[in-house]
């Protein structure tokens, strides 16, 4: 009843009464009060007027269950939602969920991940009550051959989410991590569970600096937040649903073709590398070269002096040359 209780009041212009919500919910004036009494303590600000009834006047910056099913607007992206104040990493309960047969859409997402991971082992930063980390589970009936540029699926709609919250521009900076002002701002880490010629499931981890004020050290050099580009802190549920929202479209015109033709042309829009000097750490020559866009495959095209070079993303690293991008 509470989602659907903070659905209403959300969506309401004026007043409620408490009537209204006893015969809305079929329940007794005392019930309604208690659970109005609970919002107020996770946060939420209401009003109640004798008379009149209850208002929200604010909603708390909060990433609870409640909280991301009362604004969900969309078919099937975060159809079951797992929230965890503190969890080891989201990747790794949405693995076990997928593997335990919950379906297609299901969303983990914690407030502070305490072993939160990066591509190869490395490691993901997140702070409490100021980043998202956030993981969808997907179930595709695709080649799990062709299913790597789910990452960059992903990529493109985060990116537009993002643009979207902010009102500011973003960029991708292939294959996985998403740059504002020259920074990394978000990176994604998938994860693949299939056999030969069948995907048993897909991970998509996604972690957003969303208030940080600054970084541990060793990132302060690379990493932004969208309050340090924009100067404003965003609710971080409305940014998880935009984000959602995004992804269901790009992922659906992916599963058209099970490549990117369908959006190829907005990927190198938002590609921040395009036309920029990159060097390729190809771990057997590493090289350097002109990005020149993407293929629908999701390879990066790399001209050097002598050839046009395609780049998979799960053998080799791009930098750029003059810095991060
Ligand atoms: C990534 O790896 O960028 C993938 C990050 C994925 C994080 C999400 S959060 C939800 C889900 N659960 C998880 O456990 N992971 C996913 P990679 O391209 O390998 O970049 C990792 C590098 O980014 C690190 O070595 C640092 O240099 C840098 N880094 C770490 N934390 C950062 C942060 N908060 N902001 C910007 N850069 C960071």
């Amino acid at each position: 009843m509470r989602v659907e209780l903070l659905k209403l009041l959300r969506e309401a212009t004026d007043y409620v009464s408490g009537q209204e919500l006893c015969e809305k919910f079929g329940v007794s004036r005392t019930a309604i009060w208690k659970d109005i009494n609970q919002l107020k303590e996770a946060g939420y600000e209401i009003e109640a007027v004798q008379n009149k009834g209850y208002r929200m006047i604010s909603a708390p910056d909060t990433l609870s269950e409640n909280e991301l099913l009362s604004i969900r607007n969309t078919k099937w992206a975060g159809c079951e939602i797992y929230y965890r104040d503190v969890i080891d990493s989201t990747n790794t309960l949405a693995k076990q969920l997928a593997e335990e047969g919950h379906p297609n859409g299901t969303l983990v997402v914690a407030d502070k991940q305490e072993a939160g991971r990066g591509r190869r082992g490395r490691n993901w930063e997140s702070e409490k009550g100021t980043t998202i980390s956030m993981t969808l589970v997907l179930k595709p009936q695709v080649n799990p051959n062709r299913a790597s540029v789910i990452t960059l699926v992903s990529a493109l709609a985060v990116t537009k989410a993002i643009e979207k919250v902010t009102g500011h521009e973003a960029g991708i900076k292939w294959p996985n991590d998403i740059v504002m002002d020259g920074k990394k701002v978000c990176g994604i880490l998938t994860e693949m569970s299939a056999q030969f010629d069948y995907v048993n499931h897909i991970v998509v981890g996604i972690g957003i600096n969303v208030h940080n004020e600054s970084f541990p050290e060793e990132i302060a050099d690379m990493a932004t937040s969208l309050f340090l580009v924009t100067g404003k802190h965003f609710n971080r549920a409305e940014l998880i649903e935009a984000i959602l929202e995004a992804f269901e479209k790009y992922y659906e015109i992916y599963l058209q073709t099970e490549d990117l033709s369908g959006m190829l042309k907005e990927y190198n829009a938002n590609l921040v590398n395009l036309n920029q000097k990159v060097r390729v750490l190809d771990p057997r020559e590493p090289f350097e070269g002109t990005a020149r866009g993407i293929t629908a495959k999701g390879e990066l095209i790399v001209e050097t002096w002598e050839s046009r070079k395609l780049v998979s993303s799960g053998e080799v690293s791009v930098r750029g040359i003059y810095g991060y991008v």
